[in-house]
Order: structure tokens, then sequence, then C-alpha cells
């Protein structure tokens, strides 16, 4: 184990979990202040494994820095009941900018919260029997599950994996508890120094760390972007083990080739009753593996690429003590959501919305968040939040279909026909204004851009053409656009790296098209090659796999 780094190496993060295992640090104190708008520096890492970022508005920033925090909630396989969902749309009204916004591992996130309101906001969350804690941090991160029910019979078994994995990778510490229920207004670290997490040790993870589980043929999760992914083989209609992958992940730094975006491997297969262990022993391998001096090199991606994929399973059923089984076939054949009304394989209905860029809100006549509410509140219906960061409404009867469309339309929320076929296939990441890593717009400037590749489609004959497109408004890679058939990725104010080759499957990296492209030219640029599709096109070849192919072809030329 490689834990004999010396202090001074190891990087600021890691001093400050060694010096206040709890993870409280000052918060119970400055949340007492009221004089205070804002948290220390040090606080800010601390409130990350409690679900919260400290942020400013960067709309204000020239009239002053305007603190606000954004806050997550944690919901394995984007599970929300009826109750959770008419408390997180109250709760986005009373406390939070009055929109939710779905992300791409299927939470909810708050934006916009004022410090006043945080300790009300995440008690509240905490009397709804929700919880924001390792939301966000050095530790497991919400599991990702496929929600969508018509898909898969096993997706109610899946979805309780999920469930349960999540809550055993859960860290213990008290404070998070104390501080936002109880009230306790003392800094708990200083009388807790020797507190260790039973998992996690006293300096948790060295990077945060994501898991998911898919159920083939649809890889709606992107299973291999993840550090930890279980792909269900079932057999007979029957869940008969899970193929395990290790290693992947989207983050990477313009002009860092030491960092990458990279695919899980493939390890073995397990059987159901083993995934608590196996996740374990990868999670143990990350905290006792994992680099703590550079934190740009510190995803578990990295332990696998440095050490490879024979070292790591040789490690794993040591720790798991058991070995594990080849992997077992299987393909996937798509990603993605299915929208408007479909049968359940139990027989009920659900309904698939598209949330453009995953934001919850009324605009205009389009009313998304009061509909919502009208109608999860009328017929008490379950949500899922998708990992495109789109909605499902779930187990609905066949009677109260028409009622429902009929409520939506009079919220202005169409049901048949909500978006064209690239718009529905799209992502976006939050970026500006709340990110404070936002080199460039993505949510406020992706749907401008789709209506102009929209138009580029239809002058080619394309309209109705799905090509999986994602923007981020740095490399950080927040919807995996390193995955997409085309991904526009921030590089500065209003400039975009353009990556091409991604496969609708969402399992091939795609590649490095055009640098720093300005948004205005972002159409002309994919002009050409579009162009060449619809002349070069093999049958009903993908746009992302005639970009892979060609680029390849041109690379080799
Ligand atoms: Fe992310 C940091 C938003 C999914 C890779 N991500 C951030 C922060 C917290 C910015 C920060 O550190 O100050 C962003 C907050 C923006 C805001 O104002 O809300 C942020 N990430 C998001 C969300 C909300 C994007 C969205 O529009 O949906 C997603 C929340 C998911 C959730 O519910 O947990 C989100 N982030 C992802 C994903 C996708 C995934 O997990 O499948 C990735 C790529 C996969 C991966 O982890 O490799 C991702 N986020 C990052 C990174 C790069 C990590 C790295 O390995 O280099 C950062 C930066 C960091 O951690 O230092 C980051
Ligand atoms: Fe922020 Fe970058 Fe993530 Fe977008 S990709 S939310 S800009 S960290």
């Amino acid at each position: 184990m490689n834990t004999t780094v010396t202090n001074s190496k190891l990087s600021p993060n890691e001093l400050l979990k060694q010096a206040d295992p709890t993870l409280a640090g000052t918060i119970a104190s400055t949340l007492a202040n009221p004089e205070s708008d804002r948290f220390s520096e040090d606080d800010n890492q601390f409130l990350k494994f409690h679900g919260i970022y400290q942020q400013d508005d960067r709309d204000q920033r020239k009239t002053g820095k305007q603190y606000i925090m954004m806050v997550r909630g944690r919901l394995p396989g984007g599970v929300v009941t009826p109750e959770h969902y008419l408390a997180f749309d109250t709760l986005a009204t009373q406390y939070a900018n009055n929109t939710l916004r779905i992300t791409s591992r299927q939470g909810f996130q708050f934006h916009g919260v004022l410090k006043k309101n945080l300790g009300p906001l995440i008690k509240r969350i905490h009397e709804h029997l929700l919880t924001t804690l390792a939301a966000c941090g050095d530790v497991n991160r919400n599991v990702m599950a496929p929600p969508t029910p018509a898909t898969s019979p096993l997706v109610d078994e899946v979805l309780e994996n999920a469930r349960r994995l999540s809550q055993a990778l859960l860290p213990v510490t008290p404070a998070y508890h104390e501080i936002w229920i109880d009230g306790v207004t003392l800094d708990l670290g200083k009388t807790r120094p020797d507190f260790a997490d039973p998992l996690y040790g006293k300096t948790y993870l060295p990077r945060k760390f994501k898991i998911a589980f898919a159920i083939p043929p649809l890889n709606d999760v992107d299973v291999h972007a993840n550090c930890l992914g279980f792909i269900a083989i079932s057999e007979g209609g029957k869940l008969r083990g899970y193929n395990v992958v290790a290693g992947g992940g989207m983050g990477m730094s313009h002009g860092n080739a030491a960092t990458f975006p990279r695919l899980a491997d493939e390890l073995g297969m397990v059987a159901p009753h083993q995934i608590d262990d196996i996740a374990k022993a990868v999670l143990t391998i990350h905290r006792d593996f994992g680099d703590r001096t550079n934190r740009k090199h510190a995803r578990l991606k990295y332990i696998l690429e440095d050490r490879g994929v024979a070292w790591f399973r040789e490690e794993l059923e040591r720790r798991v003590g058991f070995k594990l089984e080849p992997s077992k076939p299987y393909q996937f054949t798509r990603q993605g959501d299915l929208f408007g009304w479909h049968r359940q394989s139990n027989g009920a209905n659900f309904l698939g919305l598209f949330v453009e860029t995953g934001r919850v809100k009324d605009t205009g006549d389009y009313r998304l968040k009061s509909g919502l509410r009208a109608v999860v509140e009328r017929f008490h219906l379950e949500v899922r939040l998708t990992p495109s960061q789109n909605l499902l409404l779930v187990n609905v009867a066949d009677k109260d279909r028409p009622a429902i469309t009929q409520l939506l339309a009079e919220f202005g929320i169409p049901v048949d026909t909500q978006a064209a076929a690239i718009r529905k296939a799209s992502m976006a990441c939050v970026s500006l204004p709340t990110c404070g890593l936002a080199l460039a717009e993505s949510e406020r400037a992706l749907p401008g851009v789709l209506t102009r590749l929209e138009g580029l489609l239809g002058e080619f004959g394309l309209a109705d053409e799905e090509i999986v497109v994602r923007m981020t408004g740095c490399p950080n890679g927040c919807v995996r656009p390193y995955l997409a058939e085309i991904g526009f990725v921030g590089k500065a104010p209003d400039k975009y790296q353009i990556y091409l080759g991604g496969t609708h499957t969402t399992n091939r990296l795609n590649r490095l098209y055009r640098e720093s492209v300005p948004v205005a030219s972002l159409i002309d640029e994919l002009r050409p090659v579009v162009a060449r599709f619809v002349k070069e096109r093999r049958g009903a070849e993908r746009f992302g796999d005639f970009c892979a192919r060609v680029l390849t072809e041109t690379a080799k030329a």
C-alpha cells in the first residue's frame, strides 16, 4: 500500500482531511454567524462531502462577488417518490432559485441558495428522509442505474442492488447529522480528532468514486465512464450476475497530456450477492493506491492505466477472497431515453419527458415546473431521473393516461412530439453562471447551437437524424462529452473544441477534430462533415460511426 507518502508531498486536500476526519471543519460556527455570507476555503472543501458547493454568481462578478450555494441531492437510480418530488419542488421555490436541475448522474441540484437558507434547506431535505451526504467529495457518489421500467424485467432488481450498494458505501461521520439536523453549533472536528470512518479511514478516498449499473442492450448510464460498472447478465429473463468493469472516467485538462478520458476495463463476472464485496474492494484499492500527491492524477482510472488490468484483477481477487468468472458476452445497441407514452414490462405505463439541459423551470407558456407539480400531486406519480437529464413518470394506469396528457398540455408541455431527435439526444453541463470551473457557456449555449444544427441537418435532408450531441463548459467532462457523436468542449469564452466519432452506444471515445472554434463558427466547421456523411454514408450508418471511420481513414491516408 502506498500509505508512506510524507506530508510535505500530500495535496492540500489530504492535509485537511487528515486534520479533521469528521469533515466538520468550522462549518457549524460559520453557519451560526449571521454576519458572514460565506464559508472559508477550507470549509468549502469539507462542505462538498455534505453535498454542498460554495459558488458565486459569475454574471454578477463585475459588481462584486455574490456568494451562493449549490446543493446536490443523492438519489440512487434517480428514483423519486411523489412525496419526495413535491418536497424538492417546494424547497427549490422556497430556498433556491425556483428551478430544479436534473444532473447527468440522476440527481437533483438546487442552485442559488443563500448561506442563510442553507441550514433550513438541508434540514427540510432530511425531514423528508432524503440526504445530500456524500453527493460530492472524495467518496462514492450517487449510484446510477437504468431507470426506465420498459427496457427489461430486471430493472427493479437492479435498482434495488444500486440502492443497497449506495447505502453500504455511505460515510458515517456524525458531523452531517449534528450540524444540519441537530443544529449543533460547536466545531466538532476539534473534539474528535481520532474519528475514522470504518470503510474510508481517516482521509477518505484520494478523489471522487463513481458506480453505475447497466442492463444490456441499453447503455443509458454510459457505464464505461465510471470508476466501477456492473453490467447485468441475464439467463432466461433472470439476473445471473454482473460483468464488472473498472477504471473509467472523463476528466482531463486542456494541454495536459497526463490527463485523459478513459473507458473502463472488463474484469470478469460476479454473482449478484457478491457486488458489495467487489465494490468495497475496488473502492479500497482506490483508497490505498490512489495518488494523494496530485489531484489531477488521483482518480481510479490512473491506477488501472499505470498498473494494468492484470495487476488490478489480482489485487481485487486477493481482497475479496474469490476468483471472478470470465466475463459473459453482452451487446449494447443504444443509449438514451424513450419519450412519450410507453408500456412497462409489468403492464402499467410510463411517460418519458424531454427536459432541455435538465433544467426544470417555467419559461413563458412552457410551464414545466408547475405542470410536473400538478400531475405528480393529482395522480400521485413516481418520478425517475435519467442519466441523460430527462424525467420519467412511471407506473401510470391506462385510465389516467389521457387526463395526464391533457393536464400537461394545459401547462404547455407536449407529450407526442417533444423535440427534434438530435435535441432529445443532447446534454449540456451546468457551466455558467454557477460553475466556478467553467471556461465557456454550456447550458445557456447548447439550445441555440442545436437550433442551428437542426437547420444544417434540415438542409441535407437529415431532419430526423438522431445524433448524440453533448456540450460542456470545460474539459472536466460533466456530461460525458468524450463519448458523444459530437462533443463541444469549452476552451475559452465563446470557444470550443469539437470532438467527433463517439458511438450511439457510448462505449467508444471520440477524437478531437477542431480546436478553439468560436461558437458562431461551430456549424460552419461541421458543414463539410455533414455533406460528406450524406454522400459517403454506408447504409444506415450513424453519424458518429461515419466520423470514426472517415477520420481514421483520413488519418491513415
Ligand atoms: Fe461534474 C466538478 C457539475 C457529473 C467530472 N461538476 C463539477 C462541479 C462541482 C464544479 C466544481 O468542482 O466547482 C460542477 C458544479 C456545477 C454547478 O454549478 O452545478 C459539476 N458534474 C456536474 C453535474 C451537475 C453536471 C450536469 O450538468 O449534470 C453532474 C452532477 C452529477 C451528480 O449528480 O453527481 C456532474 N462530473 C460529472 C460527470 C459525469 C458522470 O459522473 O457520469 C463527470 C465525468 C465523469 C468522471 O467523473 O470522470 C464529472 N466534475 C467532473 C470533474 C473532473 C474530474 C476529474 O477526474 O478530473 C470535475 C472537477 C473536479 O472534480 O475537480 C467536476
Ligand atoms: Fe463546470 Fe466544467 Fe463540469 Fe461544466 S464540465 S459543470 S463547466 S466543471
